[in-house]
């Protein structure tokens, strides 16, 4: 298909027929949102005085390279399906914008002390800072991770994976939007001066860091931003499945709508590692060793690597095992369990008990505490499993080759700095080592600078049409069916 066949605006998709309740979008209003923003003027005035703020930051620290347009997805109504057009956009006019999940019935808190009382409309006084937290933690790690990914255009393995990596950019600058929404909207002069900390904290930043750990990492290549958008964006998934369960309901309704967009983020990074173990199952099948580099492939071993690495850090952003804090937002109706809805206990807890993980005597072992204060650990245990079935896919891909060597999780202590394996050296087979064990085996279980050179050797740039770096494999299908090939960013 060449560039005459496909031009412009002409290019949008044909989603499925929304089959649930549809708003659609003002995109003449300078903020496209379905919150009836023109009918609040004072909100729409503080939000029109962020939105600069926003461009300059965008323009500061979101993609370094310059583009002339990109094939962008935008949320255009909200409806169960059909709720996005495409287009080819210059991607400092994409219309970053607020969108909340539409709901029919009255909904009614599902969990904590609060139980079957109606949803809040407002913020619930007594509960403002812990709610505004919430908030700040989601909202911040947003701009967070396009700052981390800012210079991947410049080494990107195809036009396709750039456009995959600007759709992820953007969609994160609106899930900004969309907890800059809730912080203008809810929490008057302090939740205004929330929303503009998120512009000033800068990943990495050695004075005004992002809040949480994983977000202050850089992310160097394109495998580590495959792991980061498998393992990373899957914590984001899983959060938001929490807080999509909030008795605060825009908080939930905002959430819900977020979930629905993130669902690419999964996917490109599921089938990005896919696309690499694929070409690196095929090398190492043809060689009969690792040793892949000189076909331009990674070894399967420096892919473990970068998985042991991303994984332990994501592990990281689920907060402690045992967290006194989160025993509170779940009583207090704030923030619920993962498919809280769906568990077949009393959605209050105060009786339950778990299991948590403990290290004593030089090894792993657990205690019983109350499952209040475990909230942390059973989120985390969904995504754990949630994480395992990616890696089953992976795994197709080197049986499918004919080779013996599997991809595998590390044990949840290996590499941790919080909660109850931090200070600790455990292997990712679970074995509690000493310091000096730990530091002799350590540059096999995590990449060392030397595996990092020659991941970033292999990053060069494939801007032609259908061209594909040698480390990676094309994927079978184009975006929004148009062909592989298809040019997905101008220049
Ligand atoms: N780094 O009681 P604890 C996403 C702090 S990703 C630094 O165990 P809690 C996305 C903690 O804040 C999802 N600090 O923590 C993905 C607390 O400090 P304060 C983001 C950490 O509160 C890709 C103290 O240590 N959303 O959306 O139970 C691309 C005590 O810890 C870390 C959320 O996280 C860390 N890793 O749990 C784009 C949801 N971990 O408050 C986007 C909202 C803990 O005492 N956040 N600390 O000063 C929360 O639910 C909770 O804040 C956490 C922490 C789960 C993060």
């Amino acid at each position: 298909m060449t560039d005459s066949d496909i031009v412009g605006p002409d290019i949008v998709g044909t989603g499925p027929a929304p089959d649930g309740p549809v708003s659609v979008i003002d995109y003449s209003e300078r903020i496209p949102n379905n919150v009836g923003l023109a009918t609040d003027r004072k909100l729409q005035r503080a939000l029109e005085s962020w939105q600069p703020r926003f461009l300059d930051w965008w323009a500061a620290l979101g993609p370094s390279l310059p583009t002339r347009d990109v094939y962008l997805r935008t949320a255009v109504a909200i409806g169960r399906d059909g709720w996005a057009s495409w287009a080819r956009v210059p991607m400092e006019q994409y219309r970053w914008g607020i969108f909340l999940s539409e709901r029919g019935e009255p909904r009614q808190i599902g969990f904590g002390q609060h139980k079957c009382e109606p949803a809040w409309q407002q913020v619930p006084g007594e509960y403002r800072s812990e709610l505004r937290r919430l908030i700040v933690v989601q909202g911040d790690t947003e701009p967070a991770s396009v700052e981390q990914q800012r210079h991947l255009g410049a080494t990107a393995p195809s036009l396709y994976d750039l456009r995959n990596l600007f759709q992820v950019n953007v969609e994160e600058g609106r899930h900004l939007w969309a907890m800059v929404y809730l912080l203008h909207a809810y929490f008057g002069r302090d939740g205004r001066e929330e929303a503009e900390q998120l512009l000033r904290r800068h990943s990495g930043h050695p004075d005004s860091p992002r809040i949480l750990g994983a977000f202050n990492e850089e992310t160097t290549d394109w495998l580590s931003f495959f792991m980061f958008t498998y393992f990373t964006d899957r914590d984001g998934k899983y959060q938001l499945g929490t807080l999509k369960e909030s008795g605060f309901d825009p908080l939930s309704r905002t959430c819900e709508f977020m979930l629905r967009e993130e669902a690419h983020h999964m996917f490109v990074g599921t089938t990005g590692v896919q696309r690499v173990v694929q070409r690196t199952a095929a090398a190492t099948a043809a060689r009969g060793d690792d040793d892949v580099w000189a076909d331009g492939a990674i070894p399967l071993p420096v892919i473990q690597k970068y998985l042991n690495l991303q994984y332990s850090l994501s592990l990281d952003l689920f907060g402690s095992e045992t967290s006194s804090n989160a025993a509170a937002y779940f009583t207090a109706g704030l923030k619920g369990r993962w498919m809280e809805t769906r568990r077949h206990d009393d959605h209050v807890l105060t009786d339950a008990t778990a299991q948590v993980p403990l290290i004593s005597d030089g090894a792993v072992s657990s205690r019983t505490v109350p499952a209040l204060t475990a909230l942390n650990l059973d989120l985390r245990d969904e995504y754990v499993a949630d994480c395992e079935r990616g890696l089953r896919k992976w795994n197709a891909e080197l049986a499918k080759a004919g080779l013996q060597q599997r991809l595998r999780l590390p044990h949840p202590g290996f590499n941790r700095a919080v909660g109850a394996f931090a200070g600790h050296h455990v292997s990712p087979a679970g074995d509690v080592l000493t310091e000096a064990g730990w530091r002799s085996a350590a540059d096999s279980w995590l990449p060392t600078a030397d595996d990092r050179a020659r991941v970033a050797g292999l990053m060069v740039p494939h801007y032609e049409p259908g061209d594909f770096a040698s480390w990676l494999a094309p994927p079978p299908f184009g975006i929004n069916d148009l062909p592989v090939e298809y040019d997905y960013v101008r220049f």
